[in-house]
């Protein structure tokens, strides 16, 4: 019986090298991780000097704005139970975390005349059992969480908050650098810039058209300085990368005429590229097609300057380069059609573009987020395309249930979603690094308080002690860290792709 089930797996082994061509879907030197952000998980939110942030006010000012009525004030707890988060990691097995830090834990007031101790040994046991566990810090400086005193100050759209936050990058580099070797500015500025021009983040001061260009040119220039900061400081001895992470769900064309395809490219711009040709590009600066519309909406509305901003042309060479790779948070896939969207004036509204999903598409428990795994070998190539063979690390991407165990729907996801990614790197040459799943655990979903979940570990937020539970997803995801290959799909699926 043994010799039998010996030969079968020997058959077995030789039929998936054949199919496999002998090689892996994943390089071996591919990384695999998984993230998670600072106010979604730390709770704590008043402990041991932390002072508020946007988020603290925004959830207990306003309740009603979030689907359940809850907040990060405890979240996954994960300011106490930094053990129990890296007892999971070990055993993912993953290359590297991605974390944030909260900026009003470290400097209570924003500012730096007062560096608290507790939020500085924190991360210091953080990154040190990380470290310890052989498992590579990446470490985002900023996710969302501005604290409050640079909000009465005018947060974003206010160009001295690039000063602050230039501070605070300086204090990370410091305290963390000797062994943080993988740096991220921002996460998601254009969802940053939504703060201020809708009303589904916060601060929620919606001065659309206006307020959110502003905010994205401060998060340029602070992003800039932080690179040029490291490149003159600290870079000699650190000797690590410094980069920004961009999200885009990729726009594809509700059909083929001319004009959804042009649809379909100014979202890509107005979204993606607003951010990554300033940085990105050869010629640097913000998106020509950005340029050209909003100054002539601006000049039809009758205002004496544009409602998007202009860098100098020492500005924009300062800007342009600040990469050491292209960090892509990317979830899902739209179809662009032209037409009007959004308020008036608006970031949307300029773009001339409306989104919508083919309702064919596998749906989750977030009105966003759709499952097209081509999506991602799609955009990977579109920033190839774009801005040459920068080295690509994923450094979000997952899926949203209701919080089932056995989450067939976010493993269905990522082996699809992986599956696509390696044809990018193994067919289309794309120099992907990276990938990221978002997120270890159940969190704080913003809006969508604890009702949409994320986590590759179940999180029981009605138990005080908020235990944590792995999901069939850590299973999987595991196995494909430890192997470097997408198993092929045990047909759990209820989706037949
Ligand atoms: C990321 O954001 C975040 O980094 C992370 O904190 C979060 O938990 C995770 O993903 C899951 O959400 O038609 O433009 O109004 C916009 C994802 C929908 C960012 C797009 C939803 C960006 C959130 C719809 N947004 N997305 S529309």
């Amino acid at each position: 019986m043994l010799g039998f089930r010996l030969l079968v797996a020997a058959a077995l082994a030789v039929y998936g090298c054949a199919a496999q061509n002998a090689s892996l879907d994943f390089p071996e030197d591919f990384m695999f991780g998984v993230a998670t952000a600072a106010y979604q998980i730390e709770g704590a939110w008043n402990v041991s000097g932390k002072r508020e942030s946007i988020w603290d006010d925004f959830t207990h000012e306003h309740p009603d704005w979030i689907a359940d009525g809850s907040n990060g004030d405890v979240a996954c707890d994960s300011y106490h139970k930094l053990d129990v988060d890296l007892e999971m990691l070990q055993d993912l097995g993953v290359d590297f975390y991605r974390f944030s830090f909260a900026w009003s834990r470290i400097l209570p007031e924003g500012h730096t005349d007062q560096i608290n101790p507790d939020g500085i040994s924190y991360y210091n046991r953080l990154i040190d059992g990380l470290l310890a566990a052989g498992i590579q810090p990446v470490a985002t400086m900023y996710h969302w969480d501005l604290p409050s005193p640079l909000q009465d100050l005018g947060g974003w759209p206010n160009s001295f908050t690039a000063d602050f936050f230039v501070q605070y990058a300086r204090v990370l580099f410091e305290n963390f650098g000797d062994r943080v070797k993988w740096w991220i500015t921002f996460n998601e500025p254009k969802e940053v810039t939504r703060g201020y021009g809708e009303n589904d983040k916060a601060p929620r001061i919606n001065t659309h058209g206006i307020g959110e260009y502003l905010s994205a040119h401060t998060i340029l220039l602070a992003h800039a300085r932080t690179y040029h900061m490291y490149d003159e400081e600290f870079r000699a001895t650190q000797q690590g990368r410094v980069s920004i992470t961009l999200n885009q769900d990729f726009c594809i064309p509700k059909d083929d005429s001319e004009e959804n395809k042009d649809a379909a490219d100014r979202c890509n711009q107005f979204e993606l590229g607003w951010f990554a040709h300033p940085i990105y590009s050869q010629e640097g600066d913000y998106p020509e097609v950005m340029r050209t519309r909003i100054d002539e909406n601006s000049a039809a509305e009758g205002r004496p300057f544009s409602r998007l901003p202009y860098f100098t042309s020492a500005q924009v060479e300062y800007i342009k380069g600040t990469f050491d790779f292209f960090g892509l948070n990317h979830y899902s896939t739209r179809l662009a059609e032209d037409g009007l969207a959004g308020e008036n004036p608006s970031r949307k509204r300029d773009g001339g573009y409306a989104t919508s999903f083919d309702p064919s598409w596998p749906t989750s428990a977030s009105d966003w987020l759709v499952v097209y795994p081509e999506g991602i070998r799609l955009i990977v190539n579109w920033i190839n395309a774009t801005y040459g063979d920068v080295p690509i690390l994923i450094t979000e991407s997952g899926f949203s249930d209701l919080g089932e165990l056995n989450d067939t729907g976010r493993q269905d996801y990522y082996r699809e979603y992986l599956r696509q990614l390696s044809l990018a790197i193994n067919e289309d040459g794309i120099n992907v690094i990276g990938y990221t799943a978002w997120s270890l655990m159940d969190n704080f979903e913003w809006l969508d308080g604890y009702t949409a979940r994320f986590g590759l570990y179940y999180v029981d937020f009605e138990d005080d002690d908020r235990p944590r539970t792995a999901k069939g997803s850590a299973e999987l995801y595991k196995q494909i860290v430890a192997s470097h290959q997408v198993p092929e799909a045990e047909s759990t699926a209820a989706w037949g792709w």
